[in-house]
């Protein structure tokens, strides 16, 4: 069905999660909604705050420009604004919106009668955002734990954070977390190659399909997991990238404060080895 006709059969009332009919409209190409309105909301606000933020800081310097959590003296209370109380702020703006974003995506999945796959997967990101900034920071009784908002300061942060435990490759989630990246590039060169070989031929030549697709991989490796089975790879390998990166900092701090590689220890103590 051509995308004009399309847009006119499905945009119709319903599927949304809270009020009713009062924003289920679009403006031009976008799906409006009460989600809609949060993520707005809070978007402009948190980015008016950095923008703040930044005025009253040191430099106008794109790179240099920081907005830092509070002083770990604070706590896990409320800090004054120029003292990690922004940084406290734009962090309920930042998740308030991602949020929104979410249940926005949810409200256009309802519509549509389709699954909710594309939030579910961006409530992974949104989990390991938030377990940066809000679960760690309260598991180790401080907010000055969160990491700043600043393109250096929040690479200096990630830095500092791995020397404290020495050697942060030797952490067995950061291991899987990197493990699951470089297979997520793996598998998307593989498919979108591919599906470029098959699907966009030379000029005059034929379109090939699945059958092409499934040939290829069966001639090269044996086997072929499908068209639909590589999505669902895909999907599982990336997702478990952002969920390990959650879990190898969490643990970090919370569960083990010593250096990574003495971790694996309980591999040199095995009774296996007397
Ligand atoms: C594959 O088997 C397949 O099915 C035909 C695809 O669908 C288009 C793919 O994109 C890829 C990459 C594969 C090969 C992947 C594995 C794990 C064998």
């Amino acid at each position: 069905m051509a995308m004009l006709s399309f847009e006119k059969k499905y945009r119709i009332r319903g599927g949304t999660l809270i009020g009713g009919d009062l924003f289920d409209f679009w403006v031009g190409p976008f799906y409006v909604g009460f989600f809609g309105v949060t993520t707005i909301f809070f978007a402009a606000l948190g980015t008016g705050l950095i923008v703040y933020g930044a005025a009253i800081g040191p430099t106008w310097n794109i790179w240099q420009i920081n907005i830092a959590p509070p002083d770990l003296s604070y706590g896990l209370a409320l800090a004054p604004l120029k003292e990690g109380g922004l940084w406290q702020i734009i962090t309920i703006c930042a998740i308030g919106s991602f949020v929104s974003w979410a249940l926005r995506e949810v409200e256009i999945c309802r519509k549509l009668g389709m699954g909710y796959h594309v939030p579910i997967a961006f409530g992974v990101a949104i989990f390991a955002y938030v377990t940066l900034v809000v679960i760690r920071p309260v598991l180790m009784g401080a907010w000055g734990h969160g990491f700043p908002y600043g393109i250096f300061s929040h690479l200096d942060w990630v830095s500092n954070v791995g020397y404290q435990y020495l050697h942060f490759h030797y952490n067995p989630a950061h291991m899987l977390a990197v493990t699951f990246f470089f297979t997520t590039t793996l598998a998307l060169a593989l498919h979108g190659s591919l599906v470029l070989s098959a699907a966009n031929p030379k000029p005059g030549e034929a379109v090939k399909g699945a059958d092409h697709e499934n040939t290829f991989f069966r001639d090269n490796i044996g086997y072929s997991i499908g068209t639909l089975g590589i999505h669902r790879l895909g999907l599982f390998l990336a997702l478990s990238a952002g969920f390990f990166s959650a879990v190898c900092i969490v643990i970090s701090g919370p569960f083990w404060t010593r250096g990574w590689p003495e971790w694996w220890n309980w591999w040199l103590d095995l009774p296996i080895w007397r």
